[in-house]
């Protein structure tokens, strides 16, 4: 029995999400990402997008093509609580989900074709679901596999609804530059023009011998596949992270405790800043110690309330390292967060939180612009005295 694959990616996501939050945004040129002068551009609505801009072009490109445009620094916990909702949505219409990234995923139809009507109703009911329930517009691909799904959502974006059958399939694969194949970067894309293929269709012509000497014969067979329509890969649901950590290896064992409790800080600011780009926060707080002999120790605590703040993942990890009194011969330190409070985003309401969201977020917005380094938790001290 074929397959049949629905892969779903919401319109200019970021930025929709502030013009549906914002009325005097709607219809402007939007665009979101780090507002520095080394900044870039994370993506922009499609108003922006006409005047040439478009995602991780510099900051100032953009600036220039559009300086009428309005200008966000983002704010991704709102994007991932957004990205949430509508993957509760997706989960109600199919029984595999696939999440690709934080505003797409492929949905496995395959067999449910008695519960759906036509694919095409279903796709639209989805489409009209995630509008009402969220006020985003998403672009949809039906399709016999992923490859030619994915294909297919991007065909017609913004608010796209694209169906590839066997018989339609060459006519819409032909025309597309080869650039068009997912997993076809700019390195295999110019090895392909080095042999004359620029399309699709040139591509399923190619000699599969000519292609192998370019590009190994995996990549060959794999290309080729692909421009003929095929693709086996299954849709695999992939479990969502269940801890967030960070370690580091010393090149010289450490050898006091003050040397430690650097890194330990150091690391508390690494994984504090990553569970806060990913929207969540966590109870469990880790700690790994490894000896210049390998012995290795983990301790744990778990917190009464979730997580994701600098000072308290590192006074955790702090009290559990001293625990353990040791001070020579430190060869690995590992800090995680685990136990992720899916409520989490009710506490935001609590004002001392609400405080801590505040200072967090302007830290966020600096390492953000600058990398992890812009800023460190001896600034943030003296910041907040
Ligand atoms: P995309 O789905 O690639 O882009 P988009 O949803 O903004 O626009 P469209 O799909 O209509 O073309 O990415 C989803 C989000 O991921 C995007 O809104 C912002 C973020 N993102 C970045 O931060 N940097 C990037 O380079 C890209 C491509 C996306
Ligand atoms: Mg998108």
């Amino acid at each position: 029995m074929g397959r049949l694959v629905m892969h779903v990616d919401m319109d200019a996501f970021f930025a929709a999400i502030e013009q549906r939050d914002h009325e005097g945004y709607r219809g402007q040129p939007v665009i979101v990402g780090g507002l520095s002068g080394r900044g870039v551009v994370s993506t922009c609505s499609y108003e922006a997008r006409r005047f040439g801009v478009h995602s991780a072009m510099p900051m100032v490109r953009a600036r220039r093509l559009c300086p009428q445009g309005i200008f966000l620094p983002g704010r991704f916990e709102r994007y991932r609580a957004v990205s949430r909702e509508i993957f509760a949505i997706f989960a109600r219409y199919a029984p595999v989900v696939e999440p690709l990234s934080i505003d797409e995923a492929f949905l496995d139809l395959t067999g449910m074709e008695h519960l759906m009507g036509t694919p095409l109703a279903y796709a639209r009911k989805l489409k009209a679901e995630i509008r009402e329930k969220t006020g985003l517009v998403a672009s949809v691909g039906l399709a016999p596999n992923k490859f030619l799904a994915k294909l297919a959502s991007d065909l017609r974006k913004p608010d796209g609804l694209v169906i590839v059958t066997p018989e339609n399939m060459r006519a819409i694969l032909d025309p597309l530059p080869v650039g068009r194949i997912w997993g076809v970067g700019r390195k295999t894309e110019q090895v392909l023009q080095r042999l004359g293929i620029r399309h699709i269709q040139e591509l399923r012509g190619t000699p599969r011998e000519k292609l192998a000497a370019a590009m190994g014969e995996h990549m060959a067979a794999h290309l080729l596949a692909l421009a003929d329509g095929q693709d086996d890969r299954p849709v695999a649901p992939r479990e969502p992270a269940k801890s967030i950590g960070k370690e580091v290896t010393f090149p010289v064992d450490l050898q006091s405790q003050a040397e430690a409790e650097q890194v330990l800080l150091e690391l508390a600011e690494k994984v504090g800043y990553r569970l806060r780009r990913e929207g969540v926060k966590g109870r469990t707080v880790q700690l790994k110690l490894r000896l210049g002999n390998f012995k290795t120790y983990t301790r744990s605590r778990t917190l009464p309330e979730a997580t994701c703040y600098d000072e308290e993942i590192y006074h955790v990890a702090q009290a559990l390292y001293r625990s353990l009194g040791i001070c020579q011969g430190i060869r690995l330190l590992g800090i995680s967060v685990s136990s992720f409070d899916c409520d989490a985003e009710l506490s935001l309401f609590a004002e001392q939180t609400q405080k801590k969201e505040r200072l967090y977020a302007a830290i966020d917005r600096i390492k953000d612009k600058f990398g992890e380094r812009g800023i460190t938790k001896a600034q943030l001290l003296r910041k907040n005295k």
